[in-house]
């Protein structure tokens, strides 16, 4: 392994060292319990006093309260516990609630350069951004500027391009439906599709995925069909850490008699055991064992696995005892002839091969697949960040429609989405390939003549940006310089932009990776009070299952100069738009008339100030789940051929997927701690299987450095250093490394088929002492 890198352009580091005292323990045997609710006080009471801590804490997640900013998970429709959060949502309120401030004095004391060498942990660790900030053409360090001059100054840019697709115009998943609606509707009215968002970066595998399979992008069970699924596969997911309180769900489920399959290369703890912190056994009880069955896939195995299944149920299924839902493949399905063909002559050792189980293994999944009536597949992004991702969720579909297991109670599909209003976001139109009937709906409604061509999604807006061909990107929320991989070619591409902006509420390292100018825009958090002419606003949400919630800010925003995303959208497109006929004042002043606009143009949200007047809630229709009906190209739910595709790593090199910590969310580090791994006091450490460690000649808690290997490039060295090996129980070859400190290792180009996702957990590595 000893091998000597050739003259290459050698990779600059984003990636400044962290790392405290390091201590590696086993990994825990159960999640939550009272540890969890400790931590989640500590870090509230600690952050925003305790006061503030408590009353945040006892408003999340009520329906009077604010949603939660951490994940999408639903909150149950009735029934809400007194304390209906989780730690990781406690962390991720805390987090925006801090009483700390990186202010204009904050500003003057630190150059970019400085703050360049810091960690993400200590930028994010600064406090609120509290007034508009503007890094100058060759300046070092931000200085103040007023909303008017920025707001100017961006329309200046806008319209000094030679085409509106000159601009990138990037959403993070926290954005609000009503922000969302008016963002894209300004962006479609400057004339562009350019609308990238962190979708591409996450689910959009799944919507892919779905759409050419059943014809609707997004899931199709409520949380009431998870409890009363008979069997429930986890694909590629750590709900534990990234979803706690799924784990609810999931015991509930399991207590109604449900067998749970967890299908991951790690064998997560929140998978394991859960101890309910609601609950009085919970507290002082052995909690409940959650997975009965767990099948350490190899990393990217899962297309072999699902083939595996798919053939076990297909050669136990006979006339005098069917296994398949003859019926439902006879009326709903199509394909089906062709894929059976397929699935056939795919041999068990193939499938053994390419997943790393045995049959022996796959054949036990089978058995609760068989036994079961009503079966879910859950997954995250284990499943959506490969190559071949799109494959992996057609072939979920696929082995679900097998048994009939769409659009009946207890059974479906449930991709679980990431940030708590992406899937919103998407409903709302933020998405860079609109479809037809949406622009016309936008067209009738505005007098508008939308633009039709599509735009770029998040890994194009990379290289439009280095081809010259993106000269402003503008971003509400997120962190698009470190959340997206290869950040030599996005620094490259951001450094020729000539305007990025930024809409914030925390310092991250994109304002440290800018355009020629770079501006901060301070906006307003999910947990703050909005007031606006009308007086006090109300946003709304939608979260993985379909249902649009509202959520009401509680307390007062942490400076007097902070916008709302609304206002500032209102403002950009007042100043950039000049005499459009729209009252874009009006809009902001009282939120409800863009809930109006929304019921007239999105189909599912008809009289929507009414509804969530009277309910605070709803569902949104979902042809699939409601009527068995599939909106594809054959009218049908689709059988699709797919090969199990092989990675090509060469001898002594690894498959490295890239993970989150349970102190981290995305980007924003909370600590340096992973309680359930056992890791404390560095995010830099590579986990790997101890025969690997072996065979490579190296030694556990060796510093490495980690080299990725991508044949299409050759010529760019990408490499990361100081990794501490961690042995830990995965496949053979395989190995896991914390995002986003890996992210430099990921070729922009290494993305998956179809939906352009980047192949975050797939990256071939070799290790160099
Ligand atoms: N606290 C907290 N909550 C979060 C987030 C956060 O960072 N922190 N992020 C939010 C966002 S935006 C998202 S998208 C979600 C992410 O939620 P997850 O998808 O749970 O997050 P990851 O850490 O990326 O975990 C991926 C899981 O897939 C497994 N895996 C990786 N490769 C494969 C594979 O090839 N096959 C299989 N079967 N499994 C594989 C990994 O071992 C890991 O358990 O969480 C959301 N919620
Ligand atoms: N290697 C690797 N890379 C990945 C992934 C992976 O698994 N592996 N996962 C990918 C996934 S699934 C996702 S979703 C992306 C995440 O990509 P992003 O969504 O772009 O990143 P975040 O880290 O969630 O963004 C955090 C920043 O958002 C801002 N923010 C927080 N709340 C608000 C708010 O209410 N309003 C505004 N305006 N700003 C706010 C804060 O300034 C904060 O610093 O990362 C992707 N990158
Ligand atoms: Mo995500």
């Amino acid at each position: 392994m000893k091998t000597e890198a050739p003259e290459r352009k050698q990779s600059t580091s984003f990636d400044p060292s962290d790392t405290q005292r390091i201590e590696i323990s086993q990994p825990k045997e159960w999640a939550a319990g009272i540890p969890a609710v400790l931590s989640a006080y500590k870090n509230v009471t600690s952050k925003a006093g305790p006061l503030k801590g408590t009353r945040l804490l006892s408003d999340l997640n009520q329906i009077e309260g604010f949603d939660c900013p951490g994940c999408a998970w639903p909150d149950p429709l009735e029934k809400r516990a007194t304390f209906e959060f989780c730690e990781n949502g406690a962390k991720a309120v805390a987090d925006e609630a801090t009483t700390k401030r990186a202010d204009a004095t904050f500003f003057a004391q630190n150059s970019v350069d400085k703050m360049r060498g810091q960690s993400d942990r200590w930028l994010n660790d600064q406090g609120r951004l509290v007034q508009p900030m503007w890094l100058p053409e060759g300046a070092s360090h931000y200085q103040p500027i007023e909303w008017s001059r920025a707001f100017e100054m961006i329309a200046t840019q806008l319209n000094q391009l030679d085409t509106p697709d000159q601009a990138a115009f990037y959403t993070s998943g926290r954005t609000g439906n009503e922000a969302a609606f008016l963002y894209q509707l300004f962006v479609r009215k400057f004339g562009t599709n350019n609308l990238p968002d962190c979708s591409n970066m996450c689910h959009e595998s799944s919507g892919v995925g779905l759409g050419e399979t059943i014809g609707v992008g997004k899931g199709t069970v409520s949380l009431e069909d998870l409890e009363h699924a008979e069997a429930i596969f986890v694909f590629g997911q750590n709900p534990g850490t990234n979803h706690p309180r799924m784990l609810s769900s999931l015991q509930a489920a399991k207590r109604q008699g449900a067998k749970i399959i967890a299908i991951n290369p790690l064998d997560e703890t929140g998978l394991k055991r859960f101890k309910n912190p609601q609950e009085v056994s919970g507290v002082i009880g052995k909690g409940t064992a959650l997975r009965d069955l767990y099948l350490p896939v190899k990393i990217n195995g899962d297309v072999a696995l699902l083939k595996g299944l798919c053939k076990s149920l297909i050669e136990r299924d006979s006339h005098h005892q069917p296994v398949l839902d003859h019926e439902f493949i006879e009326q709903y399905c199509h394909g089906f002839d062709a894929f059976k063909a397929d699935i056939e002559q795919t041999t068990w050792q193939a499938i053994e091969q390419g997943s790393g189980l045995t049959q022996a293994q796959i054949e036990q999944a089978a058995d609760i697949a068989c036994a079961s009536q009503r079966t879910i597949c859950c997954w995250a992004m284990g499943m959506t960040q490969h190559k071949n991702a799109v494959a992996n969720i057609q072939l979920m579909t696929n082995f679900l429609m097998l048994q009939g297991n769409l659009g009946k109670p207890g059974a479906g599909v449930c991709p679980v989405r990431g940030h708590s209003n992406v899937q919103g976001d998407r409903t709302m139109g933020i998405w860079e390939k609109p479809a037809p009937a949406f622009l016309d709906a936008l067209e009738k409604e505005f007098h508008f003549n939308p633009p039709r061509k599509d735009g770029v999604d998040a890994v194009e807006t990379v290289h439009g940006m280095q081809k010259g061909e993106i000269k402003v990107l503008f971003a509400l929320g997120g962190n698009f310089f470190r959340a997206m991989p290869d950040h030599q070619a996005n620094d490259r591409g951001l450094s020729q932009c000539e305007l990025t902006v930024q809409v914030s509420t925390k310092l991250n390292r994109s304002h440290l990776h800018t355009g020629k100018q770079g501006l901060i825009l301070p906006a307003l958090g999910r947990t703050e009070i909005d007031t606006q002419a009308s007086g006090v606003q109300t946003i709304t949400v939608e979260n993985s299952m379909g249902v649009i919630q509202t959520s009401h800010g509680k307390i007062p925003p942490a400076s007097e100069l902070l916008k709302s995303e609304i206002d500032i959208l209102a403002e950009l497109a007042v100043h950039t738009l000049g005499d459009d006929p729209l009252d874009w004042l009006a809009l902001r002043a009282d939120y409800r008339l863009i809930r109006d606009h929304i019921a007239n143009v999105i189909p599912g949200f008809e009289r929507f100030n009414q509804r969530i007047d009277e309910l605070g809630e709803f569902v949104l229709p979902n042809a699939v789940r409601d009527s068995r009906q599939f909106a594809t190209a054959t009218g049908k739910a689709n059988f699709v051929v797919h090969e199990i595709a092989d990675i090509d790593v060469p001898p002594g090199h690894l498959l490295m997927m890239t993970i989150r910590s349970h102190d981290q969310f995305n980007t924003t580090v909370y600590t340096n701690n992973d309680r359930y791994r056992g890791v404390h006091g560095t995010r830099k450490v590579l986990f790997i299987n101890r025969l690997d460690i072996e065979e490579l000649g190296l030694e556990a808690g060796q510093l490495v450095r980690i080299r990725s290997y991508w044949p299409n490039d050759k010529d760019t060295l990408r490499e990361v250093s100081d990794f501490a090996l961690v042995e830990y129980a995965i496949p053979r070859g395989c190995a896991a490394a914390y995002y986003p400190e890996t992210n430099d290792l990921i070729p922009i180009d290494s993305v998956a088929d179809k939906s352009n996702t980047p192949a975050y957990k797939s990256i071939v590595i070799s290790l160099h002492a």
